[in-house]
Protein backbone atom coordinates (compact mmCIF):
# COMPACT_ATOMS: atom_id res chain seq x y z
CA UNK A 1 0.00 0.00 0.00
CA UNK A 2 2.58 2.22 0.84
CA UNK A 3 4.11 2.46 -2.60
CA UNK A 4 0.69 2.73 -4.28
CA UNK A 5 0.37 6.10 -1.73
CA UNK A 6 3.71 7.23 -3.21
CA UNK A 7 3.02 7.05 -6.83
CA UNK A 8 -0.29 8.72 -6.56
CA UNK A 9 1.25 11.24 -4.40
CA UNK A 10 4.19 11.70 -7.34
CA UNK A 11 1.38 11.73 -9.97
CA UNK A 12 2.35 8.76 -11.17
CA UNK A 13 -0.56 6.50 -12.99
CA UNK A 14 -1.80 3.68 -10.76
CA UNK A 15 -3.50 0.65 -12.79
CA UNK A 16 -6.19 -1.48 -11.91
CA UNK A 17 -4.91 -3.71 -9.48
CA UNK A 18 -3.43 -0.83 -7.37
CA UNK A 19 -6.68 1.30 -7.48
CA UNK A 20 -8.62 -1.33 -6.44
CA UNK A 21 -6.08 -2.01 -3.61
CA UNK A 22 -7.17 1.99 -2.48
CA UNK A 23 -10.44 1.02 -1.87
CA UNK A 24 -8.50 -0.31 1.52
CA UNK A 25 -7.53 2.76 2.59
CA UNK A 26 -9.39 4.29 5.57
CA UNK A 27 -11.82 6.72 4.17
CA UNK A 28 -9.73 9.97 5.32
CA UNK A 29 -6.84 8.79 4.08
CA UNK A 30 -7.83 8.27 0.69
CA UNK A 31 -10.03 11.56 0.69
CA UNK A 32 -6.47 13.18 1.48
CA UNK A 33 -4.97 11.62 -1.51
CA UNK A 34 -7.41 12.95 -3.88
CA UNK A 35 -8.30 16.09 -2.73
CA UNK A 36 -4.64 17.03 -3.00
CA UNK A 37 -5.06 16.40 -6.75
CA UNK A 38 -8.26 18.68 -6.97
CA UNK A 39 -6.52 21.57 -4.70
CA UNK A 40 -3.57 21.38 -6.83
CA UNK A 41 -5.72 22.28 -9.94
CA UNK A 42 -8.94 23.94 -8.56
CA UNK A 43 -7.89 25.18 -5.24
CA UNK A 44 -11.19 25.74 -3.41
CA UNK A 45 -13.09 26.56 -6.56
CA UNK A 46 -16.20 24.58 -6.80
CA UNK A 47 -18.18 24.83 -10.56
CA UNK A 48 -21.75 24.96 -11.01
CA UNK A 49 -23.64 25.87 -14.19
CA UNK A 50 -27.06 27.75 -14.55
CA UNK A 51 -29.01 25.26 -16.35
CA UNK A 52 -32.87 23.18 -17.85
CA UNK A 53 -32.94 19.51 -17.92
CA UNK A 54 -36.17 19.01 -20.52
CA UNK A 55 -36.69 15.07 -21.45
CA UNK A 56 -38.78 15.58 -24.01
CA UNK A 57 -40.05 11.95 -24.48
CA UNK A 58 -40.53 9.08 -21.88
CA UNK A 59 -41.26 6.07 -24.32
CA UNK A 60 -38.64 4.18 -24.82
CA UNK A 61 -37.80 1.15 -27.00
CA UNK A 62 -35.47 -0.24 -24.65
CA UNK A 63 -35.98 -1.73 -20.82
CA UNK A 64 -33.38 -1.00 -18.78
CA UNK A 65 -33.60 -2.23 -15.29
CA UNK A 66 -32.55 0.54 -13.40
CA UNK A 67 -34.88 2.82 -15.27
CA UNK A 68 -38.16 3.89 -13.67
CA UNK A 69 -38.20 7.16 -16.53
CA UNK A 70 -39.55 5.40 -19.25
CA UNK A 71 -42.90 4.49 -19.53
CA UNK A 72 -43.77 1.18 -18.45
CA UNK A 73 -46.20 -1.00 -16.44
CA UNK A 74 -43.82 0.89 -13.66
CA UNK A 75 -44.76 4.29 -14.83
CA UNK A 76 -47.68 4.34 -17.69
CA UNK A 77 -47.71 7.70 -18.11
CA UNK A 78 -46.47 7.66 -21.80
CA UNK A 79 -45.86 11.07 -22.86
CA UNK A 80 -44.00 13.14 -26.03
CA UNK A 81 -43.78 16.95 -25.90
CA UNK A 82 -44.89 19.28 -28.88
CA UNK A 83 -41.93 21.03 -30.52
CA UNK A 84 -43.76 24.33 -28.96
CA UNK A 85 -44.33 22.65 -25.50
CA UNK A 86 -40.43 22.69 -25.82
CA UNK A 87 -39.87 25.66 -26.87
CA UNK A 88 -41.92 27.63 -24.41
CA UNK A 89 -40.12 25.73 -21.70
CA UNK A 90 -36.96 27.44 -22.99
CA UNK A 91 -38.07 30.86 -23.46
CA UNK A 92 -39.72 30.66 -19.36
CA UNK A 93 -36.19 29.34 -18.62
CA UNK A 94 -34.27 31.62 -20.57
CA UNK A 95 -35.79 34.54 -18.56
CA UNK A 96 -34.53 32.83 -15.33
CA UNK A 97 -31.14 33.48 -16.87
CA UNK A 98 -30.24 29.64 -17.96
CA UNK A 99 -26.73 28.82 -20.45
CA UNK A 100 -27.66 25.49 -20.92
CA UNK A 101 -30.45 23.17 -21.90
CA UNK A 102 -29.22 19.58 -20.79
CA UNK A 103 -32.07 17.55 -23.48
CA UNK A 104 -32.34 13.52 -23.25
CA UNK A 105 -34.82 11.58 -24.35
CA UNK A 106 -36.28 8.23 -24.12
CA UNK A 107 -35.98 5.69 -27.32
CA UNK A 108 -38.74 6.47 -28.88
CA UNK A 109 -39.10 4.27 -32.06
CA UNK A 110 -42.92 6.24 -32.80
CA UNK A 111 -40.74 9.59 -33.07
CA UNK A 112 -39.16 10.53 -36.00
CA UNK A 113 -35.37 11.59 -36.82
CA UNK A 114 -36.58 15.14 -37.83
CA UNK A 115 -38.57 15.45 -34.62
CA UNK A 116 -35.48 14.76 -32.60
CA UNK A 117 -33.07 16.84 -34.67
CA UNK A 118 -35.56 20.03 -35.58
CA UNK A 119 -36.12 20.83 -32.15
CA UNK A 120 -32.09 21.71 -31.86
CA UNK A 121 -32.03 24.02 -34.75
CA UNK A 122 -34.94 26.04 -33.48
CA UNK A 123 -33.49 26.48 -30.36
CA UNK A 124 -30.56 27.56 -31.54
CA UNK A 125 -32.06 30.29 -33.76
CA UNK A 126 -34.26 31.73 -31.03
CA UNK A 127 -31.63 31.24 -28.03
CA UNK A 128 -28.36 31.44 -29.72
CA UNK A 129 -26.57 32.16 -26.37
CA UNK A 130 -27.90 29.05 -24.97
CA UNK A 131 -25.83 25.72 -25.26
CA UNK A 132 -27.35 22.64 -26.26
CA UNK A 133 -25.83 19.55 -24.73
CA UNK A 134 -27.69 17.03 -26.12
CA UNK A 135 -27.96 13.40 -27.29
CA UNK A 136 -26.12 10.60 -25.34
CA UNK A 137 -24.45 7.86 -26.99
CA UNK A 138 -27.19 5.26 -26.13
CA UNK A 139 -29.54 7.89 -28.36
CA UNK A 140 -27.39 8.25 -30.90
CA UNK A 141 -27.19 4.41 -31.46
CA UNK A 142 -30.72 4.23 -31.04
CA UNK A 143 -31.41 6.89 -33.90
CA UNK A 144 -28.41 5.30 -36.28
CA UNK A 145 -30.01 1.92 -35.69
CA UNK A 146 -33.48 2.85 -36.23
CA UNK A 147 -33.27 5.22 -38.99
CA UNK A 148 -30.63 2.77 -41.05
CA UNK A 149 -27.62 5.65 -40.78
CA UNK A 150 -24.26 5.45 -39.30
CA UNK A 151 -23.20 7.04 -36.22
CA UNK A 152 -20.87 9.90 -38.69
CA UNK A 153 -24.22 11.09 -40.10
CA UNK A 154 -26.15 11.53 -36.56
CA UNK A 155 -23.21 13.21 -35.21
CA UNK A 156 -23.09 15.58 -38.45
CA UNK A 157 -27.01 16.20 -38.00
CA UNK A 158 -26.46 16.74 -34.63
CA UNK A 159 -23.91 19.69 -35.48
CA UNK A 160 -25.66 21.14 -38.65
CA UNK A 161 -28.80 21.28 -36.41
CA UNK A 162 -26.98 23.64 -33.18
CA UNK A 163 -26.03 21.01 -30.53
CA UNK A 164 -23.10 21.77 -29.11
CA UNK A 165 -21.95 18.97 -26.54
CA UNK A 166 -23.01 15.69 -25.77
CA UNK A 167 -23.79 14.22 -22.39
CA UNK A 168 -22.39 11.59 -20.56
CA UNK A 169 -25.74 9.38 -19.78
CA UNK A 170 -25.78 5.79 -21.24
CA UNK A 171 -22.67 4.49 -20.15
CA UNK A 172 -23.73 2.58 -17.11
CA UNK A 173 -21.14 0.22 -16.11
CA UNK A 174 -18.75 -0.72 -19.40
CA UNK A 175 -17.87 -4.71 -18.01
CA UNK A 176 -20.39 -6.84 -20.35
CA UNK A 177 -22.42 -9.38 -18.90
CA UNK A 178 -23.16 -6.49 -16.06
CA UNK A 179 -24.30 -4.56 -18.69
CA UNK A 180 -25.87 -7.27 -20.44
CA UNK A 181 -27.95 -8.05 -16.85
CA UNK A 182 -28.84 -4.10 -16.86
CA UNK A 183 -29.82 -3.23 -19.65
CA UNK A 184 -29.66 -5.62 -22.46
CA UNK A 185 -29.81 -4.66 -26.02
CA UNK A 186 -28.96 -1.22 -25.73
CA UNK A 187 -25.61 0.38 -27.43
CA UNK A 188 -22.61 -1.53 -26.32
CA UNK A 189 -19.58 -0.29 -24.51
CA UNK A 190 -17.76 -0.50 -27.16
CA UNK A 191 -20.39 0.93 -29.32
CA UNK A 192 -20.70 3.61 -26.31
CA UNK A 193 -16.64 4.92 -26.41
CA UNK A 194 -16.53 4.56 -30.37
CA UNK A 195 -19.81 7.16 -30.83
CA UNK A 196 -17.40 9.45 -28.02
CA UNK A 197 -14.13 9.40 -29.79
CA UNK A 198 -16.10 10.18 -33.30
CA UNK A 199 -17.75 13.09 -31.37
CA UNK A 200 -14.27 14.22 -30.44
CA UNK A 201 -13.19 13.80 -33.07
CA UNK A 202 -15.01 16.57 -34.80
CA UNK A 203 -13.69 18.47 -32.45
CA UNK A 204 -16.39 18.63 -29.88
CA UNK A 205 -16.45 17.94 -26.21
CA UNK A 206 -18.58 15.51 -24.03
CA UNK A 207 -19.14 14.01 -20.57
CA UNK A 208 -19.06 10.25 -18.92
CA UNK A 209 -20.87 9.10 -16.46
CA UNK A 210 -20.73 5.64 -14.92
CA UNK A 211 -23.84 4.21 -13.14
CA UNK A 212 -23.01 2.39 -9.52
CA UNK A 213 -24.40 1.26 -6.43
CA UNK A 214 -26.41 -1.83 -8.08
CA UNK A 215 -25.11 -5.29 -9.28
CA UNK A 216 -21.55 -4.56 -9.67
CA UNK A 217 -18.50 -5.11 -7.75
CA UNK A 218 -15.55 -2.54 -6.76
CA UNK A 219 -13.33 -3.85 -9.80
CA UNK A 220 -16.11 -3.35 -12.48
CA UNK A 221 -16.08 0.73 -11.65
CA UNK A 222 -12.04 0.66 -11.86
CA UNK A 223 -12.35 -0.97 -14.99
CA UNK A 224 -15.00 1.60 -16.31
CA UNK A 225 -12.70 4.54 -15.31
CA UNK A 226 -9.79 2.52 -17.05
CA UNK A 227 -11.21 2.26 -20.47
CA UNK A 228 -12.50 6.09 -19.96
CA UNK A 229 -8.80 7.26 -19.25
CA UNK A 230 -7.82 4.72 -22.50
CA UNK A 231 -10.33 6.53 -24.40
CA UNK A 232 -9.40 10.56 -22.92
CA UNK A 233 -5.30 9.31 -23.67
CA UNK A 234 -6.70 9.64 -27.13
CA UNK A 235 -9.00 12.17 -28.09
CA UNK A 236 -8.88 14.22 -24.59
CA UNK A 237 -12.93 15.02 -25.59
CA UNK A 238 -14.18 14.44 -22.22
CA UNK A 239 -15.05 17.81 -19.40
CA UNK A 240 -15.92 15.45 -17.10
CA UNK A 241 -16.56 12.27 -14.99
CA UNK A 242 -19.87 11.93 -13.26
CA UNK A 243 -20.25 9.30 -11.04
CA UNK A 244 -24.42 8.37 -10.63
CA UNK A 245 -25.30 6.68 -7.22
CA UNK A 246 -27.92 4.09 -8.35
CA UNK A 247 -31.49 4.80 -7.29
CA UNK A 248 -33.80 2.33 -6.03
CA UNK A 249 -37.33 2.97 -6.31
CA UNK A 250 -40.13 2.24 -9.31
CA UNK A 251 -37.44 -0.16 -11.20
CA UNK A 252 -37.17 -4.23 -11.94
CA UNK A 253 -33.55 -3.95 -10.12
CA UNK A 254 -33.99 -5.84 -7.47
CA UNK A 255 -31.31 -4.68 -5.36
CA UNK A 256 -30.77 -5.61 -1.78
CA UNK A 257 -27.87 -3.97 -0.65
CA UNK A 258 -26.97 -0.31 -1.21
CA UNK A 259 -24.45 1.90 -1.17
CA UNK A 260 -22.89 3.26 2.02
CA UNK A 261 -22.02 7.00 2.12
CA UNK A 262 -18.34 6.05 2.98
CA UNK A 263 -18.39 3.62 -0.50
CA UNK A 264 -19.48 6.46 -2.84
CA UNK A 265 -16.53 9.04 -1.16
CA UNK A 266 -14.54 6.27 -1.73
CA UNK A 267 -15.74 5.95 -5.12
CA UNK A 268 -15.41 9.29 -5.80
CA UNK A 269 -11.97 10.14 -4.55
CA UNK A 270 -10.74 6.63 -6.71
CA UNK A 271 -12.02 8.30 -9.64
CA UNK A 272 -9.95 11.61 -9.19
CA UNK A 273 -7.11 9.55 -8.46
CA UNK A 274 -7.43 7.01 -11.61
CA UNK A 275 -8.62 9.84 -14.29
CA UNK A 276 -5.57 11.76 -13.89
CA UNK A 277 -6.25 13.09 -17.62
CA UNK A 278 -9.89 14.14 -16.72
CA UNK A 279 -10.06 18.01 -16.00
CA UNK A 280 -13.21 17.85 -13.41
CA UNK A 281 -14.65 15.27 -11.29
CA UNK A 282 -18.56 16.00 -11.03
CA UNK A 283 -20.44 14.94 -7.51
CA UNK A 284 -24.00 15.43 -8.80
CA UNK A 285 -26.11 16.27 -6.31
CA UNK A 286 -29.19 14.91 -7.79
CA UNK A 287 -27.84 10.87 -7.11
CA UNK A 288 -25.56 12.06 -4.59
CA UNK A 289 -27.74 13.86 -2.67
CA UNK A 290 -27.01 16.89 -1.43
CA UNK A 291 -25.15 17.19 1.93
CA UNK A 292 -22.66 14.31 0.36
CA UNK A 293 -22.11 16.26 -2.45
CA UNK A 294 -20.39 19.17 -0.69
CA UNK A 295 -18.55 16.89 1.21
CA UNK A 296 -17.38 15.04 -1.85
CA UNK A 297 -15.86 18.37 -2.58
CA UNK A 298 -13.06 17.13 -0.29
CA UNK A 299 -13.04 13.78 -1.85
CA UNK A 300 -11.70 14.90 -5.00
CA UNK A 301 -14.82 16.66 -6.33
CA UNK A 302 -14.72 20.43 -7.79
CA UNK A 303 -18.28 20.03 -9.78
CA UNK A 304 -21.66 19.91 -8.48
CA UNK A 305 -23.79 20.30 -11.76
CA UNK A 306 -26.40 22.77 -12.19
CA UNK A 307 -29.81 24.04 -10.79
CA UNK A 308 -31.65 22.04 -13.28
CA UNK A 309 -35.08 23.08 -12.48
CA UNK A 310 -36.88 20.42 -13.29
CA UNK A 311 -35.46 17.01 -12.62
CA UNK A 312 -37.62 13.74 -14.43
CA UNK A 313 -34.99 10.58 -14.96
CA UNK A 314 -33.43 10.28 -11.45
CA UNK A 315 -36.57 11.99 -9.17
CA UNK A 316 -38.63 8.89 -10.91
CA UNK A 317 -36.03 6.42 -9.02
CA UNK A 318 -36.87 8.33 -5.60
CA UNK A 319 -34.34 11.06 -5.92
CA UNK A 320 -34.91 14.13 -4.32
CA UNK A 321 -34.10 16.51 -7.09
CA UNK A 322 -37.41 17.16 -9.39
CA UNK A 323 -37.33 20.90 -9.02
CA UNK A 324 -34.11 21.33 -9.36
CA UNK A 325 -31.92 23.61 -6.62
CA UNK A 326 -32.31 27.51 -6.17
CA UNK A 327 -29.26 29.70 -7.58
CA UNK A 328 -29.22 31.30 -4.06
CA UNK A 329 -28.86 28.25 -2.13
CA UNK A 330 -26.45 26.23 -4.75
CA UNK A 331 -24.41 29.25 -4.13
CA UNK A 332 -24.72 29.47 0.15
CA UNK A 333 -24.27 25.83 0.45
CA UNK A 334 -21.12 25.56 -1.41
CA UNK A 335 -19.89 28.89 0.32
CA UNK A 336 -20.95 27.36 3.87
CA UNK A 337 -19.40 24.61 3.36
CA UNK A 338 -15.84 26.38 2.77
CA UNK A 339 -15.50 26.35 -1.16
CA UNK A 340 -15.76 29.14 -3.35
CA UNK A 341 -18.55 28.99 -5.80
CA UNK A 342 -18.21 29.67 -9.28
CA UNK A 343 -20.70 29.30 -11.98
CA UNK A 344 -19.22 28.08 -14.97
CA UNK A 345 -20.53 27.56 -19.09
CA UNK A 346 -20.82 24.45 -20.34
CA UNK A 347 -17.12 24.64 -21.14
CA UNK A 348 -15.92 25.03 -18.02
CA UNK A 349 -14.92 28.53 -19.03
CA UNK A 350 -15.22 30.76 -15.72
CA UNK A 351 -18.29 33.35 -15.64
CA UNK A 352 -18.95 34.42 -12.19
CA UNK A 353 -16.96 33.86 -9.03
CA UNK A 354 -19.70 34.35 -5.46
O1 LIG B 1 -27.91 7.48 -18.51
C1 LIG B 1 -31.19 6.07 -14.92
C2 LIG B 1 -28.94 7.25 -15.13
C3 LIG B 1 -28.51 8.87 -16.63
C4 LIG B 1 -31.17 5.65 -12.82
O2 LIG B 1 -23.39 14.79 -18.92
C5 LIG B 1 -30.02 6.40 -13.11
O3 LIG B 1 -23.43 16.54 -17.64
C6 LIG B 1 -29.38 6.37 -10.92
O4 LIG B 1 -26.46 10.99 -17.71
N1 LIG B 1 -30.45 5.62 -10.58
C7 LIG B 1 -28.99 10.20 -17.14
N2 LIG B 1 -29.14 6.75 -12.19
C8 LIG B 1 -28.35 11.33 -16.37
C9 LIG B 1 -27.02 11.70 -16.94
C10 LIG B 1 -26.40 13.01 -16.59
C11 LIG B 1 -26.83 13.68 -15.47
C12 LIG B 1 -26.23 14.89 -15.16
C13 LIG B 1 -25.27 15.45 -15.95
C14 LIG B 1 -24.86 14.77 -17.07
C15 LIG B 1 -23.82 15.40 -17.95
C16 LIG B 1 -25.41 13.53 -17.40
O5 LIG B 1 -29.19 8.59 -15.41
C17 LIG B 1 -28.79 7.64 -17.45
C18 LIG B 1 -28.60 6.54 -16.43
O6 LIG B 1 -27.27 6.15 -16.36
N3 LIG B 1 -30.06 6.61 -14.43
N4 LIG B 1 -31.89 5.48 -13.93
C19 LIG B 1 -31.37 5.25 -11.47
N5 LIG B 1 -32.39 4.47 -11.10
Amino acid sequence: MKKIIEKVKNNERVDLKEALRLYDLDLFSLGSLANDIREKRWQKKSFFNINRHINPTNICKDICKFCAFSASRKNPNPYTLTHDEILEIVKNSSKEGIKEVHIVSAHNPNASLEWYMEIFSKIKNDYPHIHIKALTAAEIDFLAKEHNKSYEEIIDLMIKNGVDSMPGGGAEIFDQEIRDYICKGKVSSKEWLQIHELWHKRGKKSNATMLFGHVEKRVHRVDHMIRLRELQDKTGGFNAFIPLVYQRENNYLNVKNFLSSQEILKTIAISRIVLDNFDHIKAYWVTSTVNLSLVAQNFGADDLDGTIQKESINSAAGAKSAKGLALKLFVSLIKNSGYIPVERDSLYNELSIY
